[in-house]
């Protein structure tokens, strides 16, 4: 019996220095000292034994479970300690590293621009609309007394999606929604993008943006469409700004006029930026016609109204003297970071 706790012993300390993980050593702990381990089966056999023999043997099984507990103890508090060691290594993180740098965004100059023409609307008690890209034939062009047969409608110029369906021409069919929708009084702008068939060069895009205005109400006059858009021209160009408006043809309105402004560059002496006239063009406008009031639902007996019109990025360019429309789509860094 000696022998066999010798031989046990041995083995055990064999299998100790193999062990890799705190579960083998567990699972030797088991093999070992365990309720069913070797040691508890030479335990079971010691009444076999003479009185003399089972005091001497029970000492010394006694000191080598308390031998191998203790070895396997160390060698579990090694190891843990040599893991632990490991996944600090390994999950190292320098708190003090610097960051990655990122780029902070800028406002496009469209959107810059238009925010500034809204607020001057907004301030004056504008609300702002907002409709379809797409669109029916009938709010682009047939309620805005643009009849199928009108010259103004040139199909070459208007993308059709069906016979009746289009990507909108101008935003003034968000208005005549307004109209449809809303009693009088009625104070809105429509910003957005439009689109025209036109191939692209530094002047032409197949799609650019619009700002129309609309006031509807009992007794609204000529004299409130000058005065009102006097004051839009002074608050974008500064109090100095000088207008003039010149008569012109639209099929929505009646009378229907052009806004000019005074050349900046200039003072109206006539140079390189007005092609020498003086005056720049900033927008069309006119008495919304009877017959468009009609067609929306509203009596032109009762109400009169005045709309106008003008394209975002011509105002955007001569702001900041950018020459070429392409600028605007083509979404360059080196353009967009200089505003
Ligand atoms: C312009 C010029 C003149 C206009 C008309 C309307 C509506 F819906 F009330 F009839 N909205 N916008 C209008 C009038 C637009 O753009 C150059």
């Amino acid at each position: 019996m000696k022998e066999q706790l010798a031989q046990i012993k041995k083995r055990a300390m064999d299998e100790l220095g193999a062990c890799q993980t705190v579960k083998e050593l567990e699972d030797l702990r088991v093999k070992v000292l365990g309720k069913k381990g070797e040691l508890t089966g030479i335990l079971k056999q010691m009444g076999k034994l003479s009185a003399e023999e089972r005091p001497v043997i029970g000492q010394l099984a006694n000191e080598v479970r308390q031998e191998l507990e203790g070895k396997i103890e160390e060698f579990k508090a090694a190891l843990k300690e040599k893991q632990l060691a490991e996944q600090l290594a390994s999950e190292r993180l320098d708190v003090t590293m610097p960051g990655r740098p990122f780029e902070l965004g800028s406002m496009h100059p469209l959107s810059l621009v238009l925010e500034e023409i809204e607020e001057i609307f907004l301030g004056m008690g504008f609300n702002i609309a907002e409709g379809p890209e797409v669109e029916y034939d009938y709010y682009n062009f047939e309620a805005l007394n643009l009849p199928k047969d009108h010259p103004a409608r040139d199909t070459q110029d208007t993308f059709y999606i069906t016979d009746n369906i289009l990507l909108r021409t101008q935003t003034s069919p968000v208005q005549v929604r307004v109209m449809e929708k809303q009693k009088p009084p009625i104070r809105v702008i429509s910003p957005g993008r439009v689109y025209r068939s036109d191939a692209v060069d530094a002047t032409h895009s197949p799609v650019f943006h619009q700002i129309e205005g609309l006031i509807v109400d009992k007794g609204v006059t000529m004299a409130d469409l000058k005065g009102t858009l006097e004051i839009f021209a002074k608050r974008l160009y500064g109090e100095d700004a000088k207008t003039r408006f010149r008569p012109h043809h639209f099929p929505f309105t009646e009378p229907s006029a052009e806004m000019d402004t005074q050349c900046f560059a200039c003072g109206g002496e006539g140079c390189r930026l007005c092609k020498g006239e003086g005056w720049i063009e900033l927008l069309g406008c006119g008495m919304v016609h009877p017959k468009v009031l009609k067609n929306c639902g509203i009596d032109p007996e009762v109400y009169s109204g005045f709309a106008f019109g003008m394209g975002l990025e011509r105002v955007v360019m001569r702001r900041f003297g950018i020459d070429d429309l392409r600028l605007f789509f083509e979404n360059d860094l080196r353009f967009l970071k200089q505003f």
